[in-house]
C-alpha cells in the first residue's frame, strides 16, 4: 500500500517506534499535522506562544541552544503545555558526531535533551554509530529518531547515495527510527515513518541565507509530507495564531486532497 494515500490512523499499526504511533495518533485526533518551529531566543516568548497555537499543533520543534535565557524550570513548563495541548517536543538538535560524543550530548550538559524531548534529529553522516549509541542512550523505547536524509537549504551537500544509504542505515535500528527529514516522497515507502518536512511557506520563496520555501500544495501533495515544519512563516507573523489556523488549514486540506487521491 503506498504510504502517501493511506490515512495517518491506518499508519499505525507498521508503526515499529512508539513516537510515530503517538504522532500518528495526535494528528489522526487533533486533525492538525502542523508542527512549529519555535525558533524564538526568549522562554516567556516560547511559552506565550505555545499557549495561544499548542491546541492547532501535533508537535513543537526546538533549538534549545539558542535561547537566552534557560533554565530548568523551561522545560518543565514546556512539557505541561505539551501534556494540555496534547503535542509532542522535537528537539532539533541534529547530531552529527561519533556514537559516544553524541550519547553524552543527548544525557548529559546543561540541557540534558534525552530527559524531556519526545524525539530528536539525527545526522546519517557519521555512521551507523550514532544510531547504535542512540539506541543505547534511549534505553527506554518512548522515545525516537528523525534521520536526516534530505536538506530544505540551497546547495546542501546531500547526493543520491547518501540519501538512499541513510534510509538502510535506519532499517536497523526500526525501535527508534520515527521518520526521516526529508523533502520528496520517494526517499522512502515504509508506512510506519514520518515524512517530516521544513521549508515551507504559505507562499514559495527563499531567505538571505539560503533556506528554500515549497508551499503545502507542493510539499503535501505532490512530495508526500506527513507533518510540516513551520517557523517563521507563524513566528514572525503579526498574529502568529491567526496565522497559525491558516497553516493548520492549508495543511490539513492538502493532506485530505492526497488521501482522496
Ligand atoms: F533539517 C532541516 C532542514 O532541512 N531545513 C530546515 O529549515 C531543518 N530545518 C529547520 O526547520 C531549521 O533549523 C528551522 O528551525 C526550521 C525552519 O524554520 P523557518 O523559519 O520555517 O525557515
Amino acid at each position: 500500500m503506498e504510504r502517501v494515500i493511506l490515512p495517518y490512523e491506518k499508519r499505525i499499526d507498521f508503526a515499529t517506534n512508539l513516537v510515530a504511533r503517538q504522532l500518528f495518533n495526535i494528528m489522526a485526533t487533533k486533525k492538525t499535522n502542523l508542527c512549529l518551529s519555535a525558533d524564538l531566543t526568549m522562554t516567556t516568548g516560547i511559552l506565550d506562544l505555545l499557549e495561544k497555537v499548542g491546541e492547532h499543533i501535533c508537535m513543537v520543534k526546538t533549538h534549545i541552544d539558542i535561547i537566552d535565557d534557560f533554565r530548568d524550570d523551561f522545560v518543565v513548563r514546556l512539557k505541561q503545555l505539551a501534556d494540555r495541548f496534547n503535542f509532542l517536543i522535537l528537539e532539533d538538535r541534529k547530531y552529527a558526531d561519533i556514537g559516544h560524543t553524541v550519547s553524552l550530548q543527548y544525557s548529559k550538559g546543561l540541557y540534558k535533551i534525552g530527559e524531556w524531548a519526545d524525539c530528536v534529529t539525527v545526522h546519517s553522516l557519521p555512521g551507523e554509530g550514532i544510531l547504535k549509541a542512540l539506541n543505547g542512550s534511549m534505553n527506554c523505547i518512548t522515545k525516537g529518531v528523525f534521520l536526516l536524509a534530505e536538506m530544505s537549504s540551497e546547495g546542501n551537500l546531500i547526493t543520491q547515495q547518501y540519501k538512499q544509504e541513510t534510509v538502510s542505515m535506519a532499517s536497523k535500528y526500526a525501535n527508534i527510527i520515527t521518520g526521516f527529514v526529508c523533502q520528496n516522497k520517494d526517499t522512502f515507502q515504509n508506512p510506519g515513518l514520518i515524512q517530516l518536512t521544513p521549508g515551507v511557506q504559505l507562499e514559495c520563496s527563499k531567505d538571505d541565507f539560503g533556506q528554500i520555501y515549497k508551499t503545502p500544495e507542493k510539499v503535501v501533495v505532490e512530495n508526500g509530507a506527513d507533518v510540516i515544519v513551520v517557523g517563521r512563516g507563524i513566528t514572525a507573523a503579526k498574529n502568529p495564531e491567526v496565522q497559525a489556523v491558516a497553516y493548520k488549514d492549508a495543511l490539513w486540506k492538502c493532506y485530505i486532497k492526497r488521501i482522496s487521491g
